[in-house]
């Protein structure tokens, strides 16, 4: 048995006694397991020495688990603990801000055994419930488990992005004046993000290595070399850097943007032309002549392509398109008017109406719509009727003191189980619209789901479905429902499906989007803010919509306020 086995033994143990209580011994089991792996020599040629006790930290009670260990192949008392509690609680002692004090209570008060329970109990706000436990613990914990899975694996988009622009602003101010550029699966703006690429044009490598590995926040220096680099930042999060000439900058940015697929299907184009695409460049084959490099748009255009936006590189027939020059007019990052899905302090998120207007303001909005939670939505303190009419109220107010943003009166109305809406009609009647959505009994079979939804639409305030398939990204997987009977009903009610913003939801994702358009349906891209200053997550959601190839024309809340007054039919 290797040394290391041993020692991961002993860590576990540690763990186990940590979560129980146990004071003094998890150290020693430690301390016991780090001299193990720090041994000079196999731990095994100690036992058949004799010698274990020579290894400091090691006494006579960890020397007779040793020896058992290693003789047996197993350790009772090991399997003793791992009996009496999951195993699964020991990886909630990876995430930083979760101790084994909190793991117990967590596991004591909700039944959390694993970290997929603790983000789904986190996402319905259940920790609140927990005396001790707030909305600040909630989202330190959430902040942890991110960190903790962008080291295993793939990150969320928005993290990915912020991230990714604060390396560039970084590289930018050290070296003004270079052409940088995010490549990969962030620059196609996908839903999760392995690593992020960033693409420098610069004649001198060298530089731009030694800024990059010593930015602040690097955690860890996975690759350093003349032209390619690779750091892990202390959030976990994986960046990749190359540098190239100015010459095949254009081409390199083509290569590295992906998505592997696309690049496959430019090759074969590029070579069905007598052509030969690479990272440096588009060449004549039989010649070798560079017919360019430096631009990515060129490249394109030599292989008579329309240009393809990054979004749409994922091999699903946009080369075809792209040929016939048939791409979709792609919704625009500045194309929204407004938001249409946004909640304030007086349901579950932080920032007054008048916050909501003012951040709509900074983002030349012409309009937002207040949408809190619905009565029987308790743990998200949905609104009682006469909450809801005390906020109408308090809006028409609002909207005679200031008109523009045109502040909405809305409300998230659940979807209740038969697919009644959670306020009666005379209450729905005071609100702009409604937005309604399904917050509870995920499990219901197709039929019913399909039927608790198409019912819920014939409401006339009805007017966007909210994250219509309740994925959360990681998470949860979709309720299940026949698509085409919903985008069915939604198309003759007049409702809008939504894509939901807020970055574990991205809900339309990019081919439910694509297949709702396909069936003639309009979108509404809302960012469920829960603090004003998200309202910038609505980026996600117009990316989500320009990877399923939506155009400007295809967003309800693209359109101006009249217009939209009208189909609301207030107007
Ligand atoms: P990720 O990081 O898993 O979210 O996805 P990407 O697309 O960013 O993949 P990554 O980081 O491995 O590579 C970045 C881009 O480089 C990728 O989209 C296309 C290009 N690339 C990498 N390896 C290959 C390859 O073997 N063949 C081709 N054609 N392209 C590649
Ligand atoms: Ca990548
Ligand atoms: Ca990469
Ligand atoms: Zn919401």
């Amino acid at each position: 048995m290797e040394n290391s086995e041993v020692a991961r033994v002993f860590y576990e143990i540690a763990d186990y006694l940590e979560l129980q209580g146990v004071p003094f011994k998890p150290k020693a089991y430690r301390r016991a397991a780090a001299n193990i792996e720090g041994l000079d020599g196999s731990i095994e040629d100690f036992l058949k020495k004799g010698e274990l006790n020579e290894i400091p930290g090691i006494g006579e009670a960890i020397a007779e688990k040793i020896r058992e260990l290693i003789e047996t192949g197993k350790l009772e008392y090991l399997d003793k603990l791992r009996a009496e509690l999951p195993k699964g609680l020991l990886d909630l002692l990876e995430i930083p801000e979760v101790g084994p004090k909190t793991a117990m209570i967590l596991y004591k008060e909700l039944g959390i055994k694993s970290v997929d329970d603790l983000k789904a109990a986190i996402f319905d706000h259940k920790l609140q419930g927990i005396k001790g436990f707030g909305p600040k613990t909630e989202e330190k914990i959430l902040q942890g488990i991110r960190i903790v899975e962008s080291r295993a694996g793939r990150s969320l988009l928005n993290d990915a992005y912020q991230t990714a622009a604060q390396v560039l602003s970084y590289l930018q101010e050290k070296h003004p004046g270079q052409m940088m550029s995010i490549a990969g699966s962030l620059r196609r703006m996908k839903e999760t993000i392995g690593d992020i690429d960033i693409l420098v044009a610069s004649e001198e490598p060298g530089k731009i290595m030694d800024s990059f590995v010593s930015i602040k926040g690097a955690d860890e220096i996975i690759a350093k070399g003349d032209t390619k680099s690779s750091i892990r930042l202390k959030n976990g999060i994986q960046v990749d850097i190359r540098v190239v000439s100015r010459e095949s900058y254009g081409a390199a940015l083509q290569y590295f943007t992906g998505s592997k697929e696309h690049n496959v299907e430019l090759r074969k184009l590029a070579i069905s032309k007598g052509m030969k695409i690479s990272e440096y460049g588009l060449f004549e084959r039989k010649t070798e002549k560079k017919l360019t490099g430096d631009d990515e748009k060129e490249i394109y255009r030599m292989l008579d392509l329309q240009f393809i936006p990054p979004e749409l590189r994922e091999a699903r027939g946009e080369m075809d398109a792209a040929a016939n020059y048939r791409l979709p007019e792609l919704v625009a990052y500045d194309d929204l008017k407004g938001d249409l899905h946004c909640h304030s302090e007086w349901s579950d998120a932080s920032g007054t109406i008048e916050d909501l207007r003012d951040k709509a303001e900074e983002l030349n909005y012409e309009y937002v719509a207040v949408t809190d939670h619905s009565q029987s939505l308790k743990i998200a303190a949905g609104l009682s009727e006469e909450r809801l009419a005390d906020q109408v109220k308090n809006i028409r107010t609002l909207r005679e003191q200031q008109e523009r943003p045109w502040v909405f009166a809305g409300s998230e109305v659940d979807i209740l189980k038969d697919g009644r809406l959670d306020y009666p009609k005379d209450v729905l009647r005071e609100l702009d619209f409604a937005v309604i959505s399904v917050h509870s009994r995920f499990k219901m079979d197709e039929k019913e789901m399909t039927k608790r939804i198409v019912t819920a639409m014939s409401n006339e305030k009805a007017k966007i479905l909210a994250h219509p398939t309740g994925r959360i990204i990681g998470q949860r997987t979709s309720y299940e429902f026949d698509f085409e009977k919903v985008a069915e009903a939604a198309k003759s009610n007049g409702i809008a499906f939504e894509i939901n913003s807020f970055p574990e939801r991205l809900d339309l994702n990019d081919i439910n989007v694509r297949k709702a358009i396909d069936y003639g349906s309009t979108i509404a891209i809302n960012s469920d803010a829960h603090d004003p200053s998200q309202l910038e997550y609505t980026r996600f959601g117009i990316a989500t919509a320009r990877r399923g190839w939506a155009r400007r024309s295809d967003i309800l809340n693209a359109l101006p306020l009249d217009e939209l007054m009208k189909r609301f039919g207030l107007k």
